[in-house]
């Protein structure tokens, strides 16, 4: 190439790219805030004595979904869904150990496609499924990220206070749980903060940015530094209502016990401070939350970025006798789930419009300008960020596996009025709950003739949506 031709080259790179730069708005940054196994005990889920002013006031500037639903209450499963942007169905990732890009080799997930859009992508803590602390294999996306902080199990804890209360740690039963002493960055969640701003503050800022950042807490074990314990005192926490019912109406895969070794058969006290430990944990994470929030704000970057912040799925804090996840009740299907996005018009109010876990795919990519891959199973949810109570979903839909092998398959589908799953296509159990009436999933009406009509619907729904899915051979 002669020096001439050099001249003009770099005169029309400079032309193109001035005409670029001219004719686009800047793109919005996203930022993406994870928790691990988080119920919706959150003071904006209207929770009694949950201290979660972070998130509170991020629901205040965005929409609340107060009907969002994963698709698979696993981890590994949910994320795996979430991030690609398709159901189960398709991912085949059912269990902890199923790996998303043997699966589907050509897979393009969120992060990856941003990236692959001009994004400058950042990783802190768990957003795919990260295998700890079992040292199982990481199921993080090699290709999606310019800078992954590489997550580690935290154990051995930092010195643990004494606790007016203990709770026996078994090695199946109960939920292990500690109060730590020393500051929020001993344990990993405070960690993964600190380095998401140091992140966000050096990053080449000539791009827009991608930086999810996901929480370990509350996931088990319920460890906290003592300070978030402090906010509870144990006689402010009271058990979940439960009614006086045998639950002999509810199938057995449904029912405590079908997951082994998910059971606390403990006393009420025990109980009680179980939960304290959780709403710790989840007040811990709020304020991890909160650095990376207030880190927003300080760098001026509030009003040009798009911050979702989403549970990976739901858990039982003793509903049904439940002290876990992967179940298919309400509890464990709902997620907390909050997107504030500049500019849209639905800022501040909450919405009961049913959501899935794989809209958070397209919706992004609608609200960033972003072409959406044509795969994807979702919808963006703009439409409900601008009007709170529009509703583009008739229903939404969560899969499960329990059993002692895994080996009883669930399928549930929610629409504003009803909640209906089927155990193995119905041959282990079928159920039907009348959220007017029975929010808590406790009166199974699947037998009722009066409701033949709406259950023959559902199950038909469930048919088509959701065919058994293909085990990947190992
Ligand atoms: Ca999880």
């Amino acid at each position: 190439m002669n020096r001439r031709t050099s001249l003009l080259l770099l005169l029309l790179a400079l032309v193109s790219s001035w005409t670029l730069s001219a004719a686009t708005p800047a793109r919005p940054n996203v930022l993406l805030l994870m928790s691990d196994d988080l119920a919706a005990t959150l003071g904006c889920y209207d929770h009694p004595v949950a201290k979660t002013p972070h998130l509170d006031a991020l629901a205040k500037r965005g929409v609340q979904f107060d009907r969002a639903y994963c698709q698979f209450p696993h981890c590994n499963p949910s994320r795996a869904s979430m991030m690609s942007g398709l159901r189960p169905n398709t991912t085949r990732v059912t269990d902890n150990g199923d790996n998303l890009y043997q699966n589907l080799p050509d897979v393009m997930t969120l992060p990856h496609h941003f990236r692959e859009q001009g994004y400058a992508t950042a990783r802190c803590g768990k957003i795919f499924h990260l295998g700890v602390p079992t040292g199982a294999e990481s199921m993080d996306d090699p290709k999606a990220w310019h800078f992954g902080l590489p997550f580690r199990d935290e154990r051995p804890y930092p010195a643990t206070r004494a606790s007016e209360v203990k709770v026996k740690a078994g090695k199946k039963q109960g939920l292990p749980w500690q109060e730590t002493t020393g500051p929020d960055n001993n344990m990993v969640d405070g960690q993964f903060a600190e380095r998401a701003v140091d992140w966000m503050e050096k990053r080449d800022a000539a791009k827009p940015f991608f930086l999810a950042v996901g929480f370990h807490r509350p996931h088990l074990p319920l460890v906290a530094p003592a300070k978030y314990f402090d906010l509870y005192p144990l006689n402010s926490i009271t058990l979940p209502e439960a009614p006086e019912d045998d639950e002999s109406d509810i199938p057995l895969p449904a029912r405590n016990g079908a997951v082994p070794g998910y059971a606390l058969t403990s006393s009420p006290e025990q109980r009680r401070a179980a939960i304290r430990a959780y709403l710790a944990c989840v007040s811990y994470m709020d304020a991890q939350a909160g650095v990376v929030l207030e880190a927003l704000k300080r760098l001026g970057l509030e009003e040009n970025t798009i911050v979702v912040f989403s549970g990976d799925h739901g858990w039982h804090l003793g509903e049904h006798g439940l002290w876990h996840k992967r179940s298919l009740f309400e509890e464990s299907a709902r997620v907390p789930f909050i997107i504030a996005a500049p500019g849209t018009k639905g800022a501040g109010k909450r919405s009961s419009s049913l959501v899935e876990l794989l809209d958070v795919y397209p919706t992004l990519c609608d609200l960033a300008g972003v072409r959406a891959p044509d795969v994807l199973q979702g919808k963006s949810l703009r439409p409900v960020l601008e009007d709170p109570g529009v509703s583009i979903h008739d229903s939404a839909f969560t899969q499960a596996r329990r059993g002692k092998e895994a080996e009883y398959w669930g399928r549930t589908v929610r629409t504003n009025r009803w909640r209906c799953t089927e155990w193995d296509e119905g041959r282990n159990g079928i159920e039907l709950y009348d959220h007017n009436v029975d929010p808590h999933e406790y009166k199974n009406l699947a037998e009722d003739p009066q409701h033949a009509a709406v259950l023959k619907e559902l199950r038909a729904l469930l048919a088509e949506k959701l065919p058994p899915i293909e085990v990947v051979k190992k």
